[in-house]
């Protein structure tokens, strides 16, 4: 077999692969339903890192004990403004679903409102989480650490996460201004990927175990990755571990690699989240402020740049009627743990 075929799947035999492969592992229904649909939204918008190859993620940090199966996810009101979801070591797809209206709810009551996910496994894309608030009419950012794999600006050791940034704002007419990055140079499910398909990776990726730079995708997955923009990323990881870790009672990245305990699982801690209201400052203007946004947009996109999630939405158009495609090695990995007693 060679590394370029695929397999053509519809997305609804996305969401059949990833929910029997999620059973399969013991988890409880609710969370079955709410993780296999990050899955399949990460492969209806060509987000191949974080698409149905997370089924192999999730099944081995459920296998390894990294993840409580059957958790039950509890919603608390630390203050007025704040939601808290404790996720009781389950993913945090489900602690989401359970506080998102809460939080929606008090964003629009108080203009502004944040809820910390705490005790979750993550191993998924922020952007269908600040898309479904951007969807409500709210400005919406997430963070969440994850384990100590990337080296500061100017080090060559891991100290912080992968650390992804999603923002939101929606638009009155088209698709939410959505971005969502991680703060190092790539994701680590993209070298993963590199590794899987046997490719090099560019040499501005990561560094060895010895400090250098190399473009061997193992050697940086055991070495360190680099943060995006230098000092600049490695400034925002560090406000990420912030913000998702002590700020909200959770744990760094350093803490996360360390309670994971070499059992190779997803990251284990806290997500942050605000919501805004964005008719909390501006109130009747709100149409005449949004207008000028537009204008910002316009002039972005009016001479060829594009914006963020454009390619996302281009994506989730062509999927949601011609299916996508997925290499057909992960098809025959997925197909064994589908396999295995
Ligand atoms: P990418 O570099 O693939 O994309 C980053 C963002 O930039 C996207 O919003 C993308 O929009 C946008 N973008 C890319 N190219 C352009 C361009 N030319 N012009 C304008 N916008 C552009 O992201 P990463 O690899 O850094 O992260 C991938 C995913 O991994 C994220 O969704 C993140 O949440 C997830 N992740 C999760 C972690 C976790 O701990 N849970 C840790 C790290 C990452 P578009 O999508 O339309 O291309
Ligand atoms: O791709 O860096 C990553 C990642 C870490 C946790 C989930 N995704």
């Amino acid at each position: 077999m060679s590394a370029g075929e695929t397999v053509h799947l519809t997305l609804d035999e996305v969401r059949a692969l990833a929910k029997a492969g999620l059973a399969k592992t013991g988890l409880s229904p609710d969370h079955v339903d709410a993780v296999a649909e990050t899955m399949v939204s990460g492969e209806r918008d060509g987000c191949a890192s974080h698409g149905i190859y997370r089924l192999l993620v999730a099944a081995s940090s459920v296998k390894s004990g990294v993840v409580v199966p059957d958790a039950v996810p509890e919603l608390s009101e630390p203050s007025p403004a704040l939601v808290r979801v404790d996720g009781k070591g389950g993913f945090a797809q489900l602690p989401f679903r359970l506080g998102a209206p809460l939080l929606a709810e008090k964003a629009r009551k108080f203009g502004i409102a944040a809820m910390g996910l705490n005790n979750v496994v993550h191993f998924a894309a922020l952007w269908p989480e600040v898309e479904e608030l951007t969807r409500q009419g709210l400005v919406a950012l997430a963070v969440t650490p994850s384990h100590a794999w990337v080296a500061p600006a100017g080090g060559t050791k891991p100290v912080f996460g992968t650390n992804p940034i999603a923002f939101g704002w929606p638009r009155s007419s088209g698709e939410p201004f959505i971005f969502d990055f991680a703060t190092s140079a790539v994701a680590r499910g993209e070298i993963e990927l590199h590794r899987r398909a046997g490719k090099p990776v560019p040499d501005d990726w990561g560094y060895n175990a010895d400090g250098h730079a190399t473009t061997v995708a193992e050697e940086v997955l055991s070495g360190a990755m680099r943060t995006f923009g230098g000092h600049k990323g490695s400034a925002l990881a560090a406000m990420v571990e912030l913000l998702g870790g002590p700020l909200i009672g959770d744990m760094t990245s350093l803490q996360s690699i360390e309670a994971d305990g070499g059992r190779g699982g997803s990251p284990i801690g806290g997500e942050f989240i605000i919501a805004i209201d964005p008719a909390g400052f501006v109130g009747d203007l709100l149409a005449e402020y949004m207008k000028h946004a537009e204008v910002m947009f316009e002039t972005i996109t009016g001479q060829g740049a594009r914006l963020p999630s454009q390619r996302r939405y281009e994506a989730r158009k062509k999927s949601l009627v011609q299916g996508v495609e997925i290499p057909a090695a992960l098809m025959r990995d997925i197909e064994k743990l589908l396999e295995e007693s």
